[in-house]
């Protein structure tokens, strides 16, 4: 039998807009496939739910690819080692608290574990925008990450979801965006971004966790986005916070939703 080059592109054109489709009425959008994205959805998808994911770049991983200063290997907690041992990634004791792994096992595991839960990934997909309706965030606002690169004037596609998910790391960019464009107050002292601080990891690691939570009705920040929200500090290459503030979002939005 020959190849026929057709059938190869008609079978990818197929399966994506399929996908695609598949996604355009979500529970939960996740915006950003780092470290705390990717493990919140395989909570999601594993009870059920209709959960995607838009990263903006080629890669899912954010930051975790890279452990501290391109060095390899990330550090967790004896608490977050658990999460790891869920997803079957390695683990060695380094001190006693500390645990050491290889990030590209980590991310490959945590990647691996969320597709096989029926988490839908897209990459170079950015979110632009959210969609509030009555003060309520029920959708985001997608370009491809070509667009925004090349700064071409092409009108975005939206998708719906139950729950809309800041999981963009530093930057917190949809709460940013939600800021800037939207009449909504967040859950924050000043209502607003408060701003990521300095590195304290101690401290960051908690608080991590503590404020990983929904901020305004249907929207929930998780990871180094929740910090950037509420003004906590930075924690450098130590990933337990981020995996425990995704599965806590994760369960609180399965508590919400079922
Ligand atoms: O930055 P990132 O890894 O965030 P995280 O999951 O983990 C933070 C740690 O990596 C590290 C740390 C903890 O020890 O300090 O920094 O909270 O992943 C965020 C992902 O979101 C994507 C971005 O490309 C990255 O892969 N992203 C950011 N903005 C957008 C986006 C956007 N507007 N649309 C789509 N993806």
């Amino acid at each position: 039998m020959s190849l026929d080059e057709i059938k190869i592109s008609e079978a990818i054109i197929s399966s994506y807009t399929s996908k695609l489709i598949g996604s355009l009425e979500l529970d939960v959008a996740i915006v950003g496939g780092g470290p705390c994205g990717l493990c919140c959805s395989y909570y999601l998808a594993k009870n059920h739910l209709n959960v995607a994911i838009f990263e903006r770049k080629i890669s899912i991983g954010g930051g975790m690819w890279g452990g501290g200063m391109m060095f390899n290997k990330i550090v967790v907690q004896k608490d977050a080692k658990k999460i790891l041992d869920e997803f079957g990634i390695q683990t060695t004791i380094y001190q006693n608290d500390y645990y050491i792994a290889d990030s590209m096992e980590a991310v490959s595991g945590l990647c691996f574990k969320a597709t096989k839960a029926k988490v839908k990934i897209f990459n170079l997909l950015s979110a632009e925008d959210v969609l509030v309706k009555k003060g309520i965030v029920c959708g985001v606002v997608l370009n491809w990450t070509a667009v925004e690169m090349a700064g071409l004037h092409v009108d975005p596609l939206t998708v719906k979801a139950k729950i809309v998910v800041d999981a963009t790391g530093h930057q917190a960019e949809v709460a940013r965006i939600m800021e800037k464009k939207s009449t909504i107050r967040l859950n924050t002292p000043s209502g607003k971004v408060e701003g990521e601080k300095s590195m304290w990891a101690d401290v960051a690691e908690d608080f991590v966790v503590k404020n990983s939570k929904e901020v305004c009705p249907g929207f929930f920040v998780c990871g180094m986005a929740a910090n950037a929200v509420f003004g906590g500090p930075r924690m450098g290459p130590i990933f337990g916070g981020m995996l425990l503030s995704a599965k806590k979002v994760a369960l609180e939005i399965i508590k919400k939703l079922k």
